[in-house]
């Protein structure tokens, strides 16, 4: 079960995973290849010890390989001569005819257990021993058994696209490193979580830990889900969080409509600091913003999660989802939410998947908060993530957002199997900066699993030093509501450093000095001709591209492509780079009527903004 915790179906991680999932019959191309040149050998010398008429006879050795996949045939020898033979693999068997009770019960009657017919291929999916492969290949009336190969999912593609795979093949699950998820709450109803949500406590008044809203929940399984304990062996896609044995401290900071205040963030800091040693919390999740009012420097939000990175805590914050606003003609810039303007933590904008594991379709969401940050003029996001409708842990059914918007329902034919119509109350589909966050938040935890000497500082380097830094230079994408299109620029205010990359953020030996502050995010300033440029501070390490990728960063002059006086450049307008906090404020975040802003508030896709922040919240972006 260990191993199979690990497999995903996508064939970039199949290749890197292959050494610790040969359980569960995966191999990589390279090896198969391999495979397939010692199977011939071994058939070879077994056809010259045999007489002639034997080796095409049905039931052959030779003719048993022939029936089977190339990983299945090799792990039938392998096992053949170990103590091995009783583990069971899912197959798929096609027979040569449309299967009928007796096809099923031979395979039966070798140990197998049916778990779905599959009459579109004259077969069935089962569980089978090992050895009973040989004998079961060797049946006249079966024409070839296969792994029941993996499909991708959702957040299969979300941990794909990062490259997680490689890190669980390593060993690295987050085992041992608590995450303090400062949310909605967890509901631990499915055991996916439940006896890793060590600590629980309300911050909201609301007198219970329970999930109310369902936000927290699907945050906490993107960290954490471990497919391990619950997925039925007949489930064809099996999701797992980033750090699928990380620890969750679920502390409650946002209602029932996912409204919090700056206070409750703020005490549930405090506690998580309070905590640290108790659960070895080394990473804080926190999937929620609200708008920049002052300095970062003066902001109680900020200043909270400056003391626990001081306590030695990675802080995770989303980037906010007001990419697509375009009052003064911002283009979205300007939009970082608190505390993510904070340049002391890790903020994470979204990307899309796509639908598929391959990153190298992925683009970036068009509502993913840009920045500079307001007033401080903070270079965000710092990273970007994988956070477009992803499928997570389901909150149960009273929660408000599953309730509040069906589009978020999914059906069992998503990860159960094909036929399966009804409304899964398992998993549901979530978007945002919010779903990205955790991907980072998991990241980091799998980070510090490696090495638990890495300070905050040098994690979040780490992270922004080996993200993927290739990107088309600009996408569209156009509301099929609205109509309206949003066209972004992969620049250094809307990806950041890059798209997060496990792979090599865990094969990277780089050390961010210890110096606290050395990965402080860093600040831009505007000359009076327009060019920006990189205020490096008392930061260290950001001088050059090998942080941000050359097509940003040339010298410290903040370019985007190659064409520094491109007319299509969006993020000239003064506003954002305006000194006036009221100036700034009114423009960006809008005064008074619809979408009146409570600065007590700490909103997330509700308060401000309502219609758009729902509409990503629930339905992302194609
Ligand atoms: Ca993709």
């Amino acid at each position: 079960m260990h191993h199979e915790t690990r497999t995903i179906a996508d064939k970039g991680e199949a290749t890197m995973c292959s050494k610790t999932r040969w359980a569960t019959a995966w191999v990589d191309s390279r090896t198969s290849k391999i495979l397939a040149v010692g199977a011939m050998l071994l058939a070879t010398t077994l056809g010259f010890g045999r007489p002639a008429q034997q080796i095409t006879r049905e039931g052959d050795v030779s003719s048993s390989r022939a029936k089977m996949s190339v990983e299945l045939s090799d792990l039938a020898e392998r096992v053949s001569h170990g103590s091995s033979a009783n583990k069971a693999v899912r197959v798929i068997v096609q027979f040569k005819q449309t299967p009928e009770e007796r096809h099923f019960a031979k395979v039966q009657g070798r140990g197998g257990r049916l778990s779905m017919r599959l009459g579109l291929v004259r077969g069935g999916a089962f569980s089978l021993p090992v050895g009973a492969l040989k004998e079961l290949a060797n049946d006249p009336e079966v024409a070839f058994i296969s792994p029941d190969r993996r499909v991708s999912g959702v957040l299969d593609n979300t941990t794909a696209a990062v490259n997680a795979g490689v890190a669980w093949a390593y060993g690295y699950d987050g085992t041992g490193i608590g995450v303090a998820v400062i949310d909605s709450g967890v509901n631990n109803t499915s055991s996916d979580l439940d006896s890793r949500v060590v600590y629980k406590q309300d911050f909201t008044g609301s007198g219970t830990t329970t999930d109310q809203y369902g936000h927290g929940t699907h945050v906490a399984g993107i960290i954490g889900l471990d497919p391990a304990h619950t997925a039925p062996s007949d489930y064809v896609r099996k999701l797992s969080g980033v750090a699928p044995k990380a620890n969750i401290v679920s502390l409650k900071v946002l209602n029932s409509y996912g409204i919090g205040t700056d206070s409750n963030v703020i005490a549930a800091i405090q506690k998580a600091i309070s905590l640290k040693s108790t659960y070895n919390i080394r990473v804080i999740n926190l999937s929620l913003g609200r708008p920049v009012f002052e300095n970062y420097a003066n902001d109680p939000l900020c200043q909270a999660v400056e003391s626990a990175w001081k306590a030695g805590i990675v802080v995770v914050a989303a980037a906010g989802n007001y990419g697509r606003y375009n009052l003064g003609g911002i283009n979205g810039y300007g939009t970082i939410t608190a505390p993510g303007n904070d340049p002391y933590v890790i903020t994470v904008g979204a990307m899309k998947s796509m639908g598929t594991p391959d990153r190298g379709d992925d683009l970036i969401a068009s509502y993913s908060s840009k920045g500079p940050s307001l007033y401080d003029h903070v270079v965000k996001p710092d990273l970007i993530a994988p956070g477009n409708q992803v499928v997570s842990l389901f909150p149960g059914t009273s929660a408000y957002l599953p309730t509040t918007f069906p589009s978020t329902l999914i059906l069992g034919s998503y990860y159960h199997c094909p036929t399966c119509t009804y409304t899964s109350t398992s998993f549901y589909m979530l978007s945002g900066t919010s779903m990205a966050t955790p991907v980072v938040s998991g990241a980091a935890a799998l980070l510090l699993q490696q090495n638990p000497n890495l300070t905050p500082d040098q994690v979040k380097a780490r992270l922004m030093k080996t993200a993927y830094k290739v990107f088309p230079r600009s996408s569209t994408v156009t509301d099929p509501l609205t109509g309206l299109s949003y066209t972004s620029q992969y620049d250094i205010f809307t990806v950041g450093a890059g798209y997060l990359d496990i792979q090599a953020a865990l094969a990277n030996n780089d050390l961010a000095p210890a110096t606290a502050g050395s990965a402080l995010s860093p600040t831009v300033a505007r000359d009076s001709s327009g060019n920006v440029y990189l205020v490096n501070g008392t930061s260290v390490i950001w001088g050059g591209s090998v942080i941000w990728g050359n097509s940003v960063i040339w010298g410290t002059s903040v370019i985007w492509g190659t064409n520094t006086v491109g007319q299509s450049v969006l993020w000239g307008s003064s506003v954002v780079w305006g000194n006036s906090t009221t100036q700034g404020y009114s423009v960006v975040w809008g005064t008074g009527t619809n979408g009146t802003v409570d600065p007590a508030s700490v909103i997330w896709g509700y308060n401000f903004g309502l219609v758009e922040g729902s509409a990503v919240l629930t339905q992302g972006e194609n």
